[in-house]
Formats: C-alpha cells, sequence, structure tokens
C-alpha cells in the first residue's frame, strides 16, 4: 500500500517544471538538497533572494511525523489554536514510553497499561485532528515513516532529532520541535534558515566488517558534534550508489550528532528496490520517471568543490570498522586503536551487554549480518560472553526477522528480543544490575551514547559501532577485541576466528506484512478530549505572559553550565519520559544532570534569595515566585542531542528568560525563542569568564530590539562592581513577534 499517492504523483507531475524555472533564475546547476528545498518554497518567496546561512525562508512541508514523548505536547498546543484538523498529511508513533525489560511480548503489556492515559489521548486527538496514528509495538517512528511514508524528493519534518533518517530514501527530512511542527498542522508555512551545503563524495566500496555505519561513524570523528550545524549533507558518487536503501538511512539517521539539519542521497536503484520490497511500486515507478530531478546535476557533481560550501571524499575501500565513545558519539575510534585508546584512558573493557537495533539500525540488512555473525560463532563453538539485546525498528522488521530465522539464531545464542520501540536507547531500560554508580562499558548500534543516557548510570561507558561488531565484541565480551586480526578460544580452548559477516540488503521475497498497529486518520468532530485536572501525566497548556520589559532587570543567575549541556543534561528522559505532557511535573527535572560551574556539581545552584545550595528547578521556581526572572549561561553547542521542546519550555515556566551561551544547537535554539525565551550569544566568548554566581543581571536595549542589533547585559556583582557585556541574537523579524507576544503559540491565537 502507499500513502499519500495522489500527492505524490502530483508532487512528481509539476517538478521537472519547477526545478527548470529555478535553474534558470540560479542561472546555474543545482544540488539535489537545493532541487528539495526550492521546490517547497512558500509562493511568496523568491529563490535568487535567500542566502544560505543567512536568510530564514518559509517552506511547505509534504508531511509531518511525531513520536509519542514529543507529540503530547504538540498536539496541546494544536489544541490551543482550536483548529478543526489538521492541514498536512501528520502521524503518531507510539516508540518511546515503552520499558524493556524482559522481552517484547511482556514489556509492551506494561507499558500499554502504564501509559494508558496517554495514549488514549494520543488516540483519540488523532481521530479528531486527522492523524495516523500507530499503536505501541509497531515500531519507532524513523523506521515506521520509511517503510510507509518518504519518498524521493519529499520534504517532511518530525519532532525529532533523527526525522534525516528518510534521507536514505532521498527525502530531505528535518527535525524540528513540536511547536514547528504546529505551525504547519495549523496550515502555515514552515520557517527554516536556508541551510549550508556541504557535498560527501564516497568513493570505492565497502568490504568485509566495514558497514555504512563505519561512513557515518569516522564523519561524525571527523567533523565533531557541531561540525555540520545548519548543514544538508548530500553524499553522491559511485560508492553512494553501492550501499543499501537502509544504510544510506543509517548515515542520514546519524548525521544528527554532527548538528547537521538533515542528510540526502539522490534517487538510484537500491531506493526503487526498497520501495518495491516494502509494496510501494508504484512510487518506485513514478520517481524513475523523474529521476533526473531526484538527483543533483551532473555538473555539480563533477566540480563539487564550486557548488558545496564545503566538500568532503571518503574512499570505502580504506575504511575501518569504527567505534565511537564513550559519551559523546563523536569520539572515534578505529577498531584497530581500541587496545592502546582504553589502556590509556583506563576504560573498562569487560563489556557487560551489547544491544542491537534502534532507529538507527535496524534494516534486514543490519538484523541478518549480525545475526551471521552469532550463527558463526556458535558453529565455531563459542558462545555469547556478554549479555545481549534485540531491538527492532519495526513490527515489520521483526516479523521479517523472524520468518528468516535471524531472531532464532539470536534467541538460540541466549539473547534477550525487546518491543519494537526505543527502550535502552532512551533510558527506557530495566537493567538487571540495579547498581547505579557501577563502573561498566556497554556497545550499541544507537546514536547517542551520553552519559547516563542507556541506563541512568554515569559511570556506564557506553560505545557505538555497527550492529555487526556489537555482534563480534559482545562475543568476545571485550571492548579491545578486533575480529579483523584476532582469534577466540571456544569451548574446546581451540582458537577461532570469526568469519565476516554476510548478509542481503533485502529479504529475497516481497512479504506482505499487516499493519495490525495502525489506526487511520479521522476527523471526528464529536469526539472529546479529556484531561483530568488531577492527573500526573497530562496538564492543559496556560499561555505564557506578553513581553514586560521589566522581566529583565535585576535577573539572578540560575546557573552557568561548565561543558557539554545536551537536551539530555537540560531535560533527562528515562523516567521523566512519562511526564512529557504535564509541563509542570517535568520542569521539575530541568537542567538537574548539568554541571554547576561554580562547585563543579550537578543540580546545586547558589539560591541568591535563600543564600543556600539547592537543587536547580527549586531555585528557578522561588525566583519565579518571588517576582523575578532568571539567566542561564552556557558553554557551546548548547542543546545538542535532541528535539524535546520540553527543554524549551521547562525554562520559560520556571521563569527563565534569557540563555546566553557561546553556541547553540539548531533545533533548542528555535524551540527557544518560541517559547519566548531571549536566547543570545557572547560576542566575546572570554566573557563567559565575567559571570558571577551572585551576580544580578540587567538587559537593556529591548525596547529597539530589531533583527542584527545588539544587546548589552550588566552584571552587577555583589561587590557593588559593574561590568558590561556585549551579546548578539539571531531573531529575524517574525521571531520577535513570537518573543513580544510571549511564545509563538500566543501570537497564533491572537491570529485566529
Ligand atoms: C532522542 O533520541 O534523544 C529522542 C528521545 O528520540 C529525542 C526526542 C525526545 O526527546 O523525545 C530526539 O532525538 O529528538
Ligand atoms: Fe528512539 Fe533512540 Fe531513535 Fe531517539 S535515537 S528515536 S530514542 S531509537
Amino acid at each position: 500500500m502507499s500513502f499519500d499517492i495522489e500527492i505524490i504523483r502530483s508532487f512528481y507531475h509539476f517538478l521537472p517544471d519547477k526545478i527548470n524555472k529555478i535553474r534558470k533564475l540560479l542561472g546555474r546547476p543545482l544540488t539535489l538538497s537545493e532541487k528539495i528545498l526550492y521546490s517547497h518554497l512558500a509562493e511568496n518567496i523568491l529563490v535568487s533572494n535567500i542566502r544560505r546561512k543567512m536568510d530564514y525562508a518559509d517552506f511547505k512541508p509534504d508531511r509531518i511525523a511525531m513520536q509519542d514523548a514529543t507529540a503530547q505536547m504538540a498536539l496541546l498546543q494544536f489544541m490551543v489554536t482550536e483548529k478543526e484538523k489538521v492541514s498536512v498529511p501528520a502521524t503518531v508513533h507510539c516508540d518511546h514510553l515503552i520499558i524493556g525489560r524482559s522481552g517484547a511480548k511482556t514489556d509492551l503489556k506494561l507499558a500499554i497499561e502504564r501509559n494508558s492515559e496517554v495514549y488514549e489521548f494520543l488516540s483519540s486527538a488523532c481521530s479528531k485532528y486527522d492523524i495516523g496514528f500507530w499503536k505501541p509495538g509497531s515500531g519507532i517512528i524513523h523506521q515506521v515513516v520509511l517503510e510507509n511514508y518518504a519518498f524521493p524528493g519529499g520534504l517532511m519534518i518530525g519532532t525529532d532529532s533523527h526525522t534525516p533518517t528518510a534521507g536514505g530514501l532521498g527525502m530531505l527530512a528535518i527535525g524540528v520541535g513540536g511547536a514547528d511542527a504546529v505551525d504547519v498542522m495549523t496550515g502555515m508555512d514552515w520557517e527554516l534558515m536556508l541551510p549550508g551545503l556541504i557535498g560527501i563524495k564516497l568513493t570505492g566500496r565497502l568490504n568485509g566488517w566495514t558497514s555504512p555505519k563505519d561512513i557515518i561513524l569516522k564523519l561524525t570523528g571527523m567533523l565533531t558534534v557541531k561540525g555540520g550545524t545548519g548543514a544538508v549533507f548530500e553524499y553522491f558518487g559511485d560508492g553512494a550508489e553501492s550501499l543499501s536503501c537502509t544504510g544510506k538511512a543509517t548515515i542520514c539517521n546519524m548525521g544528527a550528532e554532527t548538528g547537521a539539519t538533515a542528510s540526502v542521497f539522490g534517487f538510484d536503484r537500491s531506493m526503487s528496490d526498497y520501495l518495491s520490497s516494502t509494496g510501494r511500486s508504484e512510487v518506485a515507478d513514478l520517481a524513475y520517471h523523474r529521476r533526473n530531478d531526484l538527483t543533483g546535476d551532473p555538473e555539480v557533481y563533477a566540480e563539487p568543490a564550486k557548488y558545496f560550501d564545503r566538500y568532503i571524499e571518503i574512499d570505502l575501500s580504506e575504511l575501518e570498522p569504527y567505534i565511537n565513545g564513550p559519551y559523546t558519539p563523536d569520539r572515534a575510534i578505529p577498531v584497530s586503536k581500541m587496545k592502546e585508546e582504553a589502556e590509556m584512558n583506563k576504560w573498562p573493557v569487560k563489556i557487560d551487554t551489547g544491544l542491537i537495533g534502534s532507529c538507527t539500525n535496524s534494516s534486514y540488512e543490519d538484523i541478518s549480518r549480525a545475526a551471521s555473525v552469532i550463527e558463526n560463532a556458535l558453529s565455531q563453538k563459542l558462545s555469547l560472553r556478554s549479555e545481549f539485546i534485540v531491538i527492532p525498528g519495526s513490527e515489520r522488521i521483526s516479523t521479517i526477522a523472524e520468518h528468516a530465522g535471524f531472531m532464532d539464531i539470536f534467541r538460540k545464542a541466549g539473547a534477550k528480543v525487546f518491543a519494537n520501540a526505543c527502550g535502552p536507547c532512551i533510558g527506557q531500560w530495566n537493567r538487571d544490575d540495579k547498581s547505579n554508580t557501577r563502573l561498566n562499558s556497554i556497545i550499541h548500534s544507537f546514536n547517542r551514547n551520553f552519559s547516563k543516557r542507556a541506563d541512568g548510570n554515569p559511570n556506564t561507558h557506553a560505545f557505538v559501532a555497527s550492529p555487526e561488531m556489537v555482534a563480534a565484541i559482545s562475543v568476545a565480551g571485550d571492548l579491545t577485541f578486533n575480529p579483523l586480526t584476532e582469534q577466540l578460544t571456544n569451548s574446546e580452548g581451540k582458537k577461532v576466528r570469526l568469519d565476516e559477516p554476510s548478509g542481503k540488503a533485502l529479504p529475497p521475497e516481497s512479504l506482505v506484512v499487516s499493519m495490525t498497529g495502525y489506526q487511520k486518520p479521522s476527523n471526528d468532530k464529536k469526539i472529546e478530549i479529556k484531561i483530568s485536572p488531577d492527573s500526573e501525566r497530562m496538564q492543559m497548556l496556560r499561555p505564557f505572559n506578553e513581553f514586560n520589559e521589566q522581566d529583565f532587570h535585576n535577573m539572578p543567575l540560575l546557573i552557568k553550565v561548565r561543558g557539554k549541556c545536551t537536551t539530555d543534561h537540560i531535560s533527562m528522559a528515562g523516567e521523566w519520559l512519562k511526564y512529557r505532557g504535564h509541563l509542570e511535573n517535568i520542569s521539575q527535572n530541568y537542567m538537574i544532570g548539568a554541571l554547576n560551574y561554580f562547585n563543579g556539581k550537578t543540580n546545586s545552584v547558589l539560591n541568591q534569595l535563600s543564600g543556600k545550595y539547592e537543587p536547580v528547578p527549586d531555585t528557578a521556581r522561588h525566583y519565579r515566585d518571588s517576582g523575578l526572572c532568571s539567566v542561564v549561561i552556557g558553554e557551546e553547542n548548547f542543546g545538542e542531542g535532541s528535539s524535546r521542546e520540553h527543554a524549551a519550555m521547562e525554562p520559560r515556566f520556571l521563569g527563565v528568560r534569557v540563555i546566553l551561551v557561546k553556541s547553540f544547537a539548531r533545533i533548542h535554539e528555535t524551540n527557544l525563542k518560541k517559547q519566548g525565551v531571549l536566547t543570545l550569544t557572547f560576542v566575546d566568548n572570554d566573557d563567559y569568564g565575567k559571570i558571577r554566581e551572585d551576580d544580578r543581571i540587567d538587559l537593556s536595549g529591548l525596547d529597539h530590539f530589531a533583527p542584527g542589533n545588539k544587546l548589552v547585559l550588566t552584571l552587577n556583582h555583589s561587590d557593588r562592581t559593574v561590568e558590561r557585556i556585549d551579546t548578539v541574537h539571531s531573531f529575524n523579524e517574525n521571531q520577535i513577534s513570537w518573543f513580544k507576544a510571549g511564545s509563538a503559540l500566543n501570537l497564533i491565537r491572537k491570529s485566529q
């Protein structure tokens, strides 16, 4: 079945004409990213007037996807607008709230019991507002989108940072906060700063133990967690064409770890095969007829340095498997160097658990290659020395993997199979080991490995690798094992070498997989969405206050964060996921993971009113309830990671009005602006040092707040000295009107 087939047909019908016009207007050949972005521009925007990384433009996405942990807030905001139905096709996917413990069946049952209030809210809101609903157990948002909705040349947004996964099927898919989704659901255009373009040419062929995951692990190491900020990665070259569609999706998924806005590959055979294998031959045929418009122009790929802002080349034939970590996905270590690194850094080398799957690596190819490693190990009388957990990305994948016998191989080796959901990837893992501080290592094929992410233990060293490498290392039980060069001792005391993994891109036959977990969109106006005022899980939203200049005087410092501050530090996931529909309750986790610059502790800041060190959320509330707004200071790439807008709504709810940092991650900055928080960056990063723990801060110049102007902060130190620091902002006219209205949502309500 092909969803959206009429929309896709009509889009392809008009595409050549649109692209010819754009090419003529710009007078040069086009990259694929430009073709997709420009063909989705809102009518009033002139292509030649927008400059990359400088100008905002309005777009019309084809689709919106939301997952349960972010959809709750998105839909609560949508309800405030009082619209009758969504203006663009949309889906909600129940994947984040399922805790992995003993196995798919029992875990799913428990999740349905525990989260019934949330699932009912989401399901009835979907039926009321014309949104497709994927029930718990149906799969992880990005995998389900790839299997059902993504199409080459399309543009979509999703309330999850790994939305770019659909780039593996040639779609430009961008992660956003819920408030952006609300704009599009209400029929407004979607605003984005025109991204920069990074061209990545892949040459040669993967071989032996290397896989698509290693390409992105290497690239993340090269670019770091902020190197892709504000850019689209466009992959091309004969190496790119040699990869499977799902391998491409893995690469696009993890582009998010460099801060990239999106990643995309041009249409090719692998995509048309994948479309057919997932029951969408019709889309494959339509795309084939538009193949030249669904890839970059040949002149661009012949002289990439001329058309991209940056150009990188990777030879796949020379690539080595990588293991990235611990604590950050950009610490890229080739497998041959792991022994040395682990020894030097004294990392625990015994691997407690290996985990494969997630939205990053759940394809038939991934599962089949990992299964081949385990099967080969068993046949050579080796066994798993680590606990091994498989997390299939979707009902479709688990059905196919079961049918092919892969799950039996895993089970025979003693592995556990969890539900088709995020599970341990987002801290939804009830680890048998209850200790919350034990020093240990795990290895997984997910994308993120920030501190405490998988199990809440700050001493868990999490490493990221391909599923086949995770399988091999779990057999060895040792982080430093290199399957390319080393042997293992089997149960008979013999030295044996693991064979290279083998697998296929797609299942041999196209299986018809039932979609038991899907509920069709409907627009049933009779449905009443009820939220009990006593509920702990859901709470109706109350609008934030409009701009009042007085709020920006005499503001105490809430926290000056030292070092890395991801959205996991700002609004932790794991057990807190249960409050994603309740702003007041979830605000109790605000910044509890961030390090206070002044005392090196987490969740302990000076409360200037009580004179004591207290938890961050309590201190913020104390200030707010005493009529004071507060300020947060941070360092580089502040808010990297997730799209969760709770990380932006919580500070606003707690009275934080100014966040001043060295640099922001894209989605988080937009989320803050949408909620009416003033996002500022230092003109001189050394001024970070000037902010003291007991400062009272004034902000002047807001009466002439305009695009491009500087704003001056006055630091009133307790010794009565005063210092001034210059800051800049990136608000455009429209965003300034959100700020003045108190939030973007207030502005939508006003315009009704
Ligand atoms: C993640 O991988 O961090 C998440 C959990 O999927 C988040 C979304 C969320 O916090 O709900 C993301 O990537 O955006
Ligand atoms: Fe879920 Fe993990 Fe993927 Fe986020 S990265 S969508 S938590 S599987």
